[in-house]
Parts: C-alpha cells; structure tokens; sequence
C-alpha cells in the first residue's frame, strides 16, 4: 500500500494539504493471485448467512438454465471500524445506475440477480422510495380508502406491472450485502453457481467497492473509545485485494465480464479505465466520471476503438434514463460472447 501513496508529510495531515492525498494517477494495485485470495478469505470470515443465500441462488440459476442471468452489483460497500459496528466509512453510491440497469436488463428477458447494498435503490421500487417525495405523497384518500393519487396512476401501473411480471415468472433474485467483506464472500459464492450457465452468465459489477479496509484481526470488538489516543483518530487500512482477475481467470471462466472504472479526474478516467481492461484481462470496461455519470460513459474493450455514449441534452431533459442507451449495447457484446463461445443466443 505504501507505494500508492506519496512520501510522508512534512507538514501535519490536519492541514489538509492535497498533496499529501493519495494519488490516483499512479498505477493500480497489482491484482491478487491465489495466495491473495487464500489469504482473504481464510482471515476475513464468511458471513453467517452465505450458505442459505446460496441455495437460493442456486435454486435460481438452475430455474433459468437455459436464459441469460446476469449479476448486478449495486451501491456502495461499507468498511467497519468496530466489530460491533458503530462507525464505519461509506460512499456515495446510492444505487443508481445497479437498480435502473437491472430493469432494462429484465425488460430484456434477462433474469437478474441483484447483489446490491442494503436500503439502497431497487429496481422497480427506486421510482418511489428514495425520491424527495415522501411515498405518501403518492397517495390520496377517497371515501375513507388509501388510492394513488390520480396524477402518478398511469405511470405507477405501468411500473407496476413491470415489477409483477418480474416477481411471476421469477426473474428477480435480491441479495443484499452491506460491508465490503460481505460483498466479496457473496460476489465469489455468487460466481460459483453461476458457472453452469458459462456463457449465458453476464457480469454486471456497478457496486463502488471500497479500496481500502480494516482487516478482522485488526478490528476492535467495542466501540473506539474517545480518548484512547488522545484527540486523534488514526487509521490504519489495508488494500482491499483486487480479485477481478481471479473473477475472470477462476471464478467464473467463460463468463462475460463488465466492469465500472468511476473516477472524478476526466484527464485520466480513460487511461485508468484501459490499465483496468490490460490487468483483468475482461470484455469490457465501463468509464464513468462521478460528476457526469448519470449523462455520459466510455466503453472501453479490447480491439475496438472507446465508445462515448451520452445522453443528448433533450434526452436528459426528457429524463431519459442513460441505462437506456447502455444496456442495448451491453446486450450486443453479450450475444457476440455466446456466439463467440460456441454457445447459441
Ligand atoms: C460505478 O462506476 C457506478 O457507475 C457508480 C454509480 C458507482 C458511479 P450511482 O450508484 O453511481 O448510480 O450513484 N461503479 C464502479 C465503482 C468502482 O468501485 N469501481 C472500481 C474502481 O473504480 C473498480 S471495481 O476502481
């Protein structure tokens, strides 16, 4: 971890001066091989329910063996301090592009396990529950009964309807995760019984995964008492492991894998989005700047030239989902992958 991070300060951190920051234009970390991943997950335990959420996914796979499943992974992963958790770091992620891409993905005919962040967005739900509008607002009172207010009815059924057909014919799998060890015990169980499927199975990895956590043998049980210290908090995080090549190589071989490279920096999204595609090895690369994510992203691919897709300014004014445009596109590489691999679409 030290080598991503530029020579120690001279002056006190509290000064917040940006150069002591870490700096995002040198490489990424070396990707983990197998005695990273021995090392993982042999120290950071399991969570208690992963067995039971398997079956079900297994359950799952095996009822669409013969469709296209894809995994979405949705929100952000959380980093405990505390094992009995108080504090713990977050990030912004609340969900978005995971929840709206799932839809288009099911509107697809794909089937579509939903490995997302507890209390973060759903599809279908997400049209209601985290708007500015209270879920009341939608609703109306008439002769002592609960209505939809009449100005949200024709689109509400239409969501509706979406979302129940969805749930008829079994196309929706909703596995949550909240820490990032949660996220990687389940992403790696999760790969695993999506390989009956080879080619047929679609990696769609949208969650913001941390960068850096606290190992358990380093977390404390109790809540971080005030004064131990003095004044300061120091943090101490590791490197979180990249396991996106033993994804691709060991995890799910044969699969197709579509990662999401977020930066904030627009001079160096597409170099760091190319290092990603060069490392892991994957089909594609999602670019995507933080603060025009929801307008505009760069596909990035081996042996074909980026690929910008943007919402038009009517589009985005119209609300046009950008997903909109994504997904298609998506689902084209996908089809080429089966046909590539011997399988048919
Ligand atoms: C993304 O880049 C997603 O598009 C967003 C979606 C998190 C920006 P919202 O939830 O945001 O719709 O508000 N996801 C991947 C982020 C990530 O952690 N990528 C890693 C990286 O950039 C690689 S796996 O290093």
């Amino acid at each position: 971890m030290d080598s991503h991070i530029k020579s120690p300060p001279t002056r006190r951190l509290s000064t917040g001066e940006r150069e002591n920051a870490i700096d995002r234009t040198i490489p990424l970390f070396p990707p983990a091989i197998e005695i990273d991943e021995h090392n993982y997950f042999d120290n950071n335990e399991p969570p208690e329910y992963l067995e039971d959420m398997i079956r079900g996914a297994q359950e799952f796979v095996s009822f669409h063996k013969n469709d296209r499943v894809v995994l979405v992974t949705s929100g952000g992963t959380t980093v405990p301090l505390e094992n009995q958790t108080v504090r713990f770091i977050d990030n912004f992620s609340a969900g978005t592009r995971g929840a709206t891409s799932a839809e288009y993905f099911l509107e697809n005919g794909y089937a579509v396990i939903f490995l997302h962040r507890q209390f973060s967005l759903l599809p279908y739900s997400r049209h209601y529950s985290h708007s500015t509008n209270c879920f009341l607002d939608f609703m109306d009172e008439k002769d002592g009964k609960v209505l939809v207010d009449p100005k949200y009815q024709e689109e509400m059924l239409s969501v509706l309807r979406k979302y129940q057909t969805a749930k008829e014919k079994n196309l929706l799998l909703l596995l949550p995760f909240t820490t990032i060890n949660q996220y990687l015990h389940t992403l790696r169980a999760l790969s695993v019984a999506l390989q009956p499927l080879k080619s047929r199975a679609l990696f769609y990895l949208a969650a913001a995964v941390s960068d850096f956590f606290v190992p358990l043998h380093r977390i404390p049980e109790h809540k971080i008492q005030s004064k131990a210290g003095g004044n300061k908090l120091v943090m101490n995080l590791d490197p979180v492991p990249k396991f996106l090549n033993r994804l691709v190589d060991k995890w799910a071989p044969g699969a197709m894998i579509i990662s999401f490279k977020l930066e904030t920096d627009s001079s160096i999204l597409l170099s760091k989005a190319k290092q990603a595609l060069e490392r892991y090895s994957h089909q594609l690369v999602i670019g995507n700047l933080l603060q025009t994510r929801k307008r505009e992203v760069v596909f990035v691919e081996p042996n074909a030239p980026v690929l910008w897709i943007r919402l038009t300014p009517k589009q985005e004014a119209a609300g046009i989902d950008i997903e909109s445009l994504i997904i298609p596109a998506v689902l084209e590489r996908h089809s080429a992958w089966i046909r590539e691999s011997g399988g048919s679409v």
